[in-house]
């Protein structure tokens, strides 16, 4: 591992209080700038599972922790957070494969909870402040996990080949961005269970997950999931929304059905069960290979969930599929919280449609 401070041989400690515009022209072209108040840049390269581990256990704000092109097999997990200012950087290309082949397990848990962490290509364990950019996940039981981590960027990242779900913001893991990434080849081994991006917690789940030491809903809100490719080979939904979760974005992705299994009423490309999301800009495709009977559905878990969401501008190809592009199954539990489907919404191969309720 190479470590490379920012400034020439000064630590980087001793460069807190240069100004953000110097640091950003010593800042190796990253793009990323830090205000006057900012930590220092360490660039970090990595070629090995032992470093990237070395890294991972290291990590301050400010760091760029770059992955050469490659293997890394092992058991990762981040602990420590970066700043709005100074976030964590772990980038690669796409041929920087982190995987976790002998499923082993991050001991960080959380006490008086029934809960493990085992088998994750890569956990983000009550953290906030990273950016994860342009590497790929693959051959593990579950791709990337947000536990109790919020505020964290995944940008261009790739997600394959996994035995469930393919990236999981839960346990309270709000306003993150997933965007820009590929998710696909999920559920290996657990068809039902191999969503490509779950936000939340089912709430036979939410003594493991929720707040409130399992009382309540795990609130894994305002995550926004944009402009990714998800599919094919998506064994369940390719965006499972959870019940108790609220105001997240689901916008300009591409979701390709095929590949869905039908295991655990897995037949859509999203079912929607948390509140006041936005779903807009989509473009969904389905060529029957699979189990997809609609594009998109919302159902009602606890009482007022899978209401209040807002469909706009999705483009919906079925395939000759036998349900509705977007079949709102719970519309008449949502009282003064409607979901709304608007008319700009448009549907092709569907039998029965775009949609069961009227558009406004
Ligand atoms: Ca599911
Ligand atoms: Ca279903």
């Amino acid at each position: 591992m190479s470590v490379t401070k920012g400034h020439g041989v000064r630590s980087r400690r001793a460069l807190i209080g240069v100004t953000g515009s110097v640091l950003g022209l010593i800042a190796l072209g990253t793009g990323i700038s830090y205000g006057a108040e900012g930590d220092a840049l360490r660039a970090v390269s990595v070629d090995s599972a032992a470093e990237l581990t070395a890294a991972l256990a290291d990590a301050e704000p400010g760091d760029v922790i770059t992955l050469a092109s490659g293997t890394y097999d092992g058991t990762f997990f981040a602990t420590r957070s970066g700043t709005d200012d100074a976030p964590i950087t772990l980038t690669g290309p796409r041929t920087a494969v982190l995987s976790n082949t002998e499923r082993g397990c991050d001991p960080n848990v959380p006490e008086g909870r029934d809960v493990k962490y085992c088998g994750l290509g890569l956990h983000l364990n009550n953290v906030s402040g990273w950016h994860l950019t342009g590497f790929s996940v693959r051959d593990a039981a579950k791709g990337i996990v947000l536990d109790g981590s919020s505020n964290n960027v995944l940008d261009g990242v790739e997600v394959s080949d996994v035995e469930d779900e393919g990236i999981h913001f839960r346990t309270s893991s709000s306003d993150n961005i997933l965007r820009n990434s590929s998710v696909h080849d999920t559920g290996t081994k657990q068809p039902g269970f191999g969503e490509g991006v779950y936000l939340g917690s089912a709430v036979s789940n939410w003594p493991k997950f929720g707040e409130d030491g399992g009382d309540s809903p795990d609130r894994s809100d305002r995550n926004q999931v944009i402009d990714n490719e998800i599919g094919p080979n998506v064994t369940a939904e390719l965006i499972d929304i959870k019940e108790g979760t609220v105001d997240g974005v689901i916008s300009g992705n591409t979701f390709d059905g095929d590949g869905i299994t039908g295991d655990h009423f897995s037949d859509s490309w999203i079912d929607a069960k948390g509140n006041d999301y936005i779903l807009e800009e989509n473009i969904g495709t389905f060529t029957g290979d699979g189990e997809v009977v609609d594009g998109y559905q919302t159902h009602q878990q606890v009482p007022g969930a899978g209401c209040g969401n807002t469909w706009r501008a999705n483009e919906s190809d079925l395939g000759g599929a036998s349900g509705f592009a977007i079949n709102v199954t719970n519309q008449s539990k949502c009282g003064t919280n409607p979901n709304v489907v608007s008319s700009d919404n448009t549907v092709t191969g569907a039998d029965k449609g775009l949609t069961n309720i009227s558009t406004g």
